[in-house]
């Protein structure tokens, strides 16, 4: 298979829920040598937007979304364990703890944002979804973290990322880490409210900002 055709089955497989090939495919697609961060910021990206897109529409419903979903993830994890390990390196960058806060189960972007800090060289313990405050806390202190990174999905979940901040204070810890925050909703100005160090719009751009914020 030519890797237009690729992308393009990639693309569509996504946008239709299609999830039983498309790990297959993203085997495929490292075989004809495709770059996993194109695959995945060019067409799997704008795919599963769109299918979002759909949804707020009412076009899709929660069953085409989860279908979406689980497509994506299966190509993610194959890109992903290449993007890791392409990556593997040196000594590391800083230590990161990521999750995505309490009440949002939305992984996907977490996900890509922790690949690519553990390509970067990186080293990340990632707590998953659904991430209660003291457990993002109780973490940190485990790893001696440098960063910690919240995702938020939700307009309604965005507001703990501003919690677990206040709880660090109250531990004394808020000195000792950087903190920086995410996703689709979050804003510059969130981030400035809630009194995170930083945000970033997307994984590439979290990189950069993960390392500016080891030099400061
Ligand atoms: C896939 C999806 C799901 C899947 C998630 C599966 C999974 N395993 O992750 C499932 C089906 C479970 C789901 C459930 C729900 N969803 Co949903 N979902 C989406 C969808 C379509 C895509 C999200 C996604 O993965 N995007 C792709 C990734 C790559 O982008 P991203 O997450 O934004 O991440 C990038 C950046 O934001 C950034 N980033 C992300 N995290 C971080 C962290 C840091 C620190 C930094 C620096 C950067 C960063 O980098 C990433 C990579 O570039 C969005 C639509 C959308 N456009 O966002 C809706 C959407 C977020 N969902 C929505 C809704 C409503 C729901 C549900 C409430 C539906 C329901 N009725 O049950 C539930 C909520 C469940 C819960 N409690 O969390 C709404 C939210 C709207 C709102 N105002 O509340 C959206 C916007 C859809 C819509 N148009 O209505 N969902």
């Amino acid at each position: 298979m030519a890797s237009d055709d690729i992308y393009k089955q990639l693309y569509e497989n996504v946008l239709n829920g299609d999830f039983e090939q498309t790990g297959e495919l993203a085997n495929k697609a490292l075989e004809n040598n495709i770059d996993p961060m194109d695959a995945i910021n060019s067409y799997l990206v704008p795919a599963i937007e769109l299918v979002g897109e759909r949804f707020g529409k009412k076009e899709y419903f929660l069953p085409d979304l989860m279908r979406s979903a689980n497509a994506m993830k299966n190509a993610l994890e194959v890109f992903e364990k290449d993007i890791r390990e392409k990556g593997v390196e040196r000594k590391s960058s800083g230590k990161v703890v990521i999750g995505t806060v309490k009440g949002d189960i939305h992984e996907i972007g977490k996900s890509i944002v922790a690949s690519l800090l553990t390509a970067k060289g990186f080293t990340v313990t990632d707590l998953g979804v659904d991430v209660e405050s003291e457990v993002f806390i109780n973490k940190i202190v485990e790893e001696g973290a440098e960063i910690l990174a919240m995702s938020a999905l939700l307009p309604i979940t965005m507001p703990y990322q501003g919690k677990v901040i206040e709880d660090l204070k109250a531990r004394g810890l808020r000195d000792k880490i950087k903190i920086m925050v995410g996703g689709s909703p979050v804003t510059q100005e969130h981030a400035e409210r809630i009194g995170a160090d930083g945000y970033a719009d997307d994984a590439v751009e979290a990189v950069k900002l993960a390392e500016r914020l080891m030099k400061s």
